[in-house]
């Protein structure tokens, strides 16, 4: 850890508050106080990003440039801290002020650039690469409202803004001296020159202005200082003179204002195509902006393009920016004259795609006639990457119509639409799914034809999180008995958390790890108090499904479970083996109708629950709301079991099971995503896997009737007809009527009552088993020493080594 000097801290930070806020510090609010102390740490941090950046120059280091459309970092004050190694100090020096570091840290507002697991897992790597010395810069979009709030009126979900500080935030640095330049609209001129060639000129286009700040990201250790660089619209104001001097003044306010909605809101829905033109406008933006960017700090200090994919990799965080494809031909085509065929090679060798979804619902796709509008530049381009394409199909496989057909990047057949998954498979070098059993549907379901035509460009990298925010700063209890028994090497290298194994059999060790679990579960409690207003039992089982609310993740089977509990107390007399609460928590996207009337659903059993004296002391059920990442932080660490209940062969990877695992809690589980291998790494007699695997659902689906298992099952009947009836829903009869509809009538896509019975019986297995105490401790140290693997700094490694090529520059 390299050590900070922090003797000049109480005096930056009153030099802060004066000259920037005119407050004394006397005077200072918690925000004000919380914003002193963040400023100086992000001094701290700009020194650090100068010299990071400088070893890198000075290397002329391949430079790996993550593009995403959603980043979800969380509070970075407590963060920074923990990876500057000046946490404990300038907590002390906090107090000697009289005040108090945790209540700063709560004045943060968590910045919510995204949804969830794709945008939490690019922070995760941002982190990683930061730890591991490596030249890793993220690019996003600056959204003015990041996801939204939600609040719970009446059991329903209601949305509010969430404006962030996205100009005043001090994580935040202006760059007022970048600035990208993107045109937009306009129409292709065909003109011909002397030799009598065609030469499309792209002309009319407007000009949206792309701004820059920038967010430091510390690795772990103080070494290294990365960013993540963000883009907000802005119309550019020569073109408002322009469209002002043609005399339309409001049509030039009017134009203004169009511009800069484009980064104004971020889509809330995950893993679903959004469809609207205003979300393409926004793909292509941060498309657009970013590689201006990375092509003018490549020519800083190169010439030509001949070494751009040794000193440049571009990866693709899903289809969102796969516009880059496109894009980086025709800046390379049309800007910097280059001929297509080495465009083509530099394109293909500097960029890489990860895949993070199967959902048909999710593979984004864009009508022809939308971008024939917004971006016809780039159509043509598209067109021509199409059509050389297929020639090269073509040739390797003769008379064969249905390759070319399950291969174009444009579907035709009604509206022609592009297939955003195709154009980033051609324009890629490296195609990679995010868990094992997912990378193996990629090749052999969701694209079985691009991996016969190159088997080589296919590979899997697990996901992984890191171990500095989901351990170390988010369960200091457990941090802090890890490393008193094994150093804290862990911190940067978890696979020694494998030391841990042996103290299973050290009963001081046993003891204090489960004190800790259990401190964490009355902080728990008291936030669950706090924001559902239920009190719940430290010493019941803390059950916890918490993730976006989704069919395909099956939050519904959970509740057939808890109703099914209920029922077995209330009318059958069966008391469980040991009290539990049963912990929800997530977002629905705002038009997702069978997601909400899902939290209400839950609201509608926990009030029933809650409130019955007969049940309430065995079973109770809470939603937290606003599910968040720094709710994750206090969730995770008090977890008994996790619920990682998907239909098999619909979650990509999932990241939260292993956030879970790692601190303590047991999984319940099917064999989907990471989950398959956390299961083999912690052993499957230390968690519980139950349900359909993925190629019996293949097998079943054509057939599949759910009547069968309802009319088979009186006990999921009984649930079924008290779900279907208004014992939940006293008040608006009849609302659960279509959740129940969606299993009975519409097919069960999902397998709900497929899986029911496997699912009650572990879940009755797990309650059993609970009552253990001593080895249930045993099983939770050996989930937290098992999960090394799933660190994030394994992942980023696999990627430098296999995709990227880079390299660590201590
Ligand atoms: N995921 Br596509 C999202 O969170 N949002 C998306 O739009 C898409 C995927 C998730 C997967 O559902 C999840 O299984 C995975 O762990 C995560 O991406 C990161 O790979």
């Amino acid at each position: 850890m390299n050590k900070i000097d922090l003797s000049g801290f109480k005096a930056a930070m009153g030099q802060y508050l004066r000259y920037v806020r005119g407050k004394k510090i006397e005077d200072a609010s918690q925000k004000d106080l919380f914003n002193a102390v963040s400023s100086v740490v992000r001094m701290l941090l700009i020194d650090i990003t100068m010299e990071t950046e400088d070893r890198y120059t000075k290397a002329d280091a391949k430079r790996m440039h993550y593009l995403s459309i959603e980043f979800l970092p969380g509070r970075l004050l407590s963060n920074n801290l923990l990876n500057l190694g000046i946490e404990k100090e300038c907590r002390d020096i906090l107090k000697t002020m009289n005040i108090d570091l945790d209540d700063l840290l709560n004045e943060e507002h968590d910045p919510a650039l995204g949804n969830g697991g794709l945008g939490r897992l690019a922070a995760c790597y941002l982190d990683s690469l930061a730890t591991l010395d490596m030249p890793g810069f993220g690019y996003g979009i600056n959204y003015d409202y990041g996801l939204f709030k939600q609040t719970i009126m009446a059991g329903e979900q209601r949305e509010n803004p969430d404006f962030w500080p996205n100009r005043s935030s001090p994580w935040l640095l202006a760059r007022s001296d970048v600035r990208c330049m993107v045109p937009v609209y306009g129409r292709i001129q065909g003109t011909e020159d002397r030799e009598g060639e065609y030469n499309p000129m792209w002309v009319d286009w407007k000009l949206i202005l792309g701004r820059v700040h920038d967010i430091p990201i510390a690795g772990f250790g103080g070494r290294t200082v990365n960013r993540l660089r963000l883009f907000s619209a802005w119309a550019s104001e020569d073109f408002d003179m322009q469209v002002f001097n043609e005399g339309d003044y409001f049509r030039a306010v009017e134009e203004k204002i169009q511009f800069e909605s484009i980064s104004k809101i971020l889509y809330p829905s995950d893993s679903m195509a959004a469809g609207r033109e205003l979300r393409l406008v926004q793909e292509y933006f941060l498309v657009a902006c970013s590689v201006q960017d990375i092509i003018r700090i490549y020519l800083k200090d190169h010439e030509g393009f001949d070494q751009f994919p040794d000193k440049v990799a571009i990866q693709l965080n899903d289809t969102h920016p796969a516009l880059t494809v496109a894009e980086l031909m025709r800046v390379l085509v049309d800007v910097h004259g280059l001929e297509w065929d080495p465009a083509w090679k530099i394109t293909t060798k500097t960029l890489g795609y990860t895949n993070h979804t199967l959902l048909p619902e999710a593979l984004e796709t864009w009508p022809v006639s939308i971008l024939k509008r917004v971006i016809p530049r780039h159509l043509q381009i598209i067109y021509e990457i199409n059509r050389r394409f297929i020639e090269l199909v073509k040739q390797r496989f003769p008379n064969n119509t249905r390759l070319v057909k399950s291969m174009s990047i444009i579907r035709e057949g009604g509206e022609q639409r592009i297939l955003m998954a195709n154009l980033a498979i051609i324009g890629s070098h490296s195609v990679n799914g995010v868990a094992r059993i997912h990378s193996e549907l990629v090749k052999n379901n969701l694209v079985p034809d691009f991996y016969r035509l190159w088997p080589e460009r296919f590979n899997n990298k697990t996901n992984g999180v890191t171990p500095r925010r989901w351990i170390l700063s988010a369960n200091p209890g457990l941090s802090g008995l890890i490393t008193e028994a094994i150093g804290d090497g862990w911190i940067s290298d978890l696979d020694q958390l494998k030391r841990l194994e042996p103290l299973v059999h050290d009963s001081v060790f046993l003891e204090r790890f489960a004190q800790v679990k259990r401190a964490n579960k009355i902080d728990l409690a008291e936030i669950i108090g706090e924001t559902t207003y239920v009190e719940v039992d430290p010493d019941s089982i803390f059950d916890i499904h918490a993730k976006r609310i989704h069919e395909y993740k099956r939050q519904f089977l959970n509740v057939l479970n808890i109703v099914h509990t209920y029922l077995k107390i209330k009318e059958d007399k069966q008391i469980p083996g040991a009290p539990r609460t049963f912990i929800f928590a997530g977002k629905a996207a705002p038009g997702y109708v069978n997601a909400k009337l899902t939290i209400r659903l839950i609201h509608g059993v926990a009030d029933v629950i809650n409130n019955d004296p007969e049940v309430s002391p065995w079973i109770r059920v809470v939603f937290i709301p606003d599910y968040r990442v720094s709710l994750a932080e206090a969730l995770i660490p008090g977890a008994d079991v996790s619920e990682q209940i998907s239909c098999a062969g619909m979650e990509a990877s999932g990241t939260g099971n292993m956030k879970f695992a790692m601190n303590g809690a047991l999984t319940v589980g099917t064999l989907d995503g990471a989950t398959v291998e956390i299961a083999e790494r912690v052993g499957l007699e230390n968690l519980y896997i139950f349900g359909l695997k993925v190629d019996e659902i293949a097998a079943m689906r054509k057939h599949y009737n759910p009547r069968d298992y309802i009319e088979n099952n009186p006990d999921l009947m009984r649930v079924m007809n008290v779900i279907r009836s208004d014992l939940f829903c006293k008040k608006d009869p009849g609302i659960f009527k279509r959740l129940h509809d969606a299993v009975v009538d519409f097919g069960d896509y999902y397998f709900n009552m497929a899986d029911f019975s496997a699912y009650v019986e572990t879940q009755n297995q797990v309650v059993t088993d609970y009552c253990n105490k001593k080895q249930w401790a045993e099983r939770s140290i050996l989930n937290t020493a098992r999960t090394g693997y799933f660190s994030s700094d394994r992942a980023i490694r696999e990627y430098a080594d296999d995709i990227w090529k880079i390299k660590p520059f201590p």
